[in-house]
């Protein structure tokens, strides 16, 4: 195959829409930088918005110790979200329409005003933040096993399939979101905690890394987006019949089941 940006956006979208996983892409094109890395996921965006989708967020990953770890990457990274992830509340994961599923619990911020970098800090970034929200975002690599590199998942939109936003917004303003506490569940039994300090520290930190990364690419958050802050903790797979919590201290809980 002759590579190049057009061509691997295509690819990646084939996958997803055939459910059909594959390697890495850095296999067969060694040459994909992270920049061009960058350039096929706005691709792969530009091609579900001529399909009919809108761009509604940001969404970093990799931010937090536990997701590095686990995918062997320790580079945070954003990827672009558009209304097609959105799951709205009560409504099942679409088993069928994903390859192999993983649900992780966010911290989520809906912006109030625009924020551009770069040199914008947590505090810049949390002033422009409207509300916070608990949240979970179902992930699905369209290669095999997870198994990618940092160029690799960039491409693929960082895993991105579906997404679900708690329905309690809290203003930033009176809440300690280093020490805001999540348990993650599967089926009532607790397999993970965190509290935000695990996504960069804070996770305005976060925003603020998402601010000024994409400054260098010439973009900014716009007021009004959803940007989703990072898995807060490992990962879980999701099979059918499964239900998964994520239960904040002030945040509330979202739970999603998998059908
Ligand atoms: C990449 C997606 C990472 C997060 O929150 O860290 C991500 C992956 O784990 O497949 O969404
Ligand atoms: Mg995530």
């Amino acid at each position: 195959m002759n590579w190049d940006i057009d061509t691997a956006a295509a690819v990646l979208l084939e996958a997803e829409r055939q459910r059909q996983d594959r390697g890495p892409l850095t296999d067969e094109w060694p040459e994909l930088d992270l920049g061009t890395a960058y350039r096929v996921q706005k691709r792969l965006i530009e091609k579900k918005v001529e399909a009919g989708e809108k761009v509604v967020g940001v969404k970093l990953g990799l931010t937090s110790r536990a997701k590095q770890e686990r995918m062997g990457i320790t580079s945070p990274l954003t990827a672009v979200l558009t209304d097609g992830y959105v799951l709205e509340a009560d409504v099942p994961i679409p088993l069928a329409e994903l390859i192999h599923p993983r649900v992780e619990p966010e911290i989520v911020f809906v912006m109030g005003k625009r924020l551009e970098g770069p040199g914008v800090t947590a505090a810049t970034a949390l002033d422009a933040v409207e509300s916070v929200h608990a949240g979970l975002e179902i992930i699905d690599s369209r290669y095999v096993d997870f198994k990618f590199t940092l160029p690799d998942v960039v491409a693929d939109n960082a895993s991105s399939a579906r997404f679900l936003v708690g329905g309690k917004a809290l203003s930033p303003k009176n809440l300690d979101l280093a020490l805001e506490a999540c348990v993650l569940t599967a089926n009532g039994t607790v397999v993970a905690t965190a509290t935000g300090a695990a996504v960069q520290g804070h996770p305005a930190e976060a925003l603020a890394l998402a601010a000024n990364a994409l400054a260098a690419r010439g973009e900014a958050i716009e007021a009004g987006q959803l940007v989703l802050t990072g898995g807060l903790t490992d990962a879980v797979f999701v099979h059918a019949g499964d239900q998964i919590g994520a239960e904040f201290t002030s945040l509330g809980s979202v739970f999603v089941t998998a059908a």
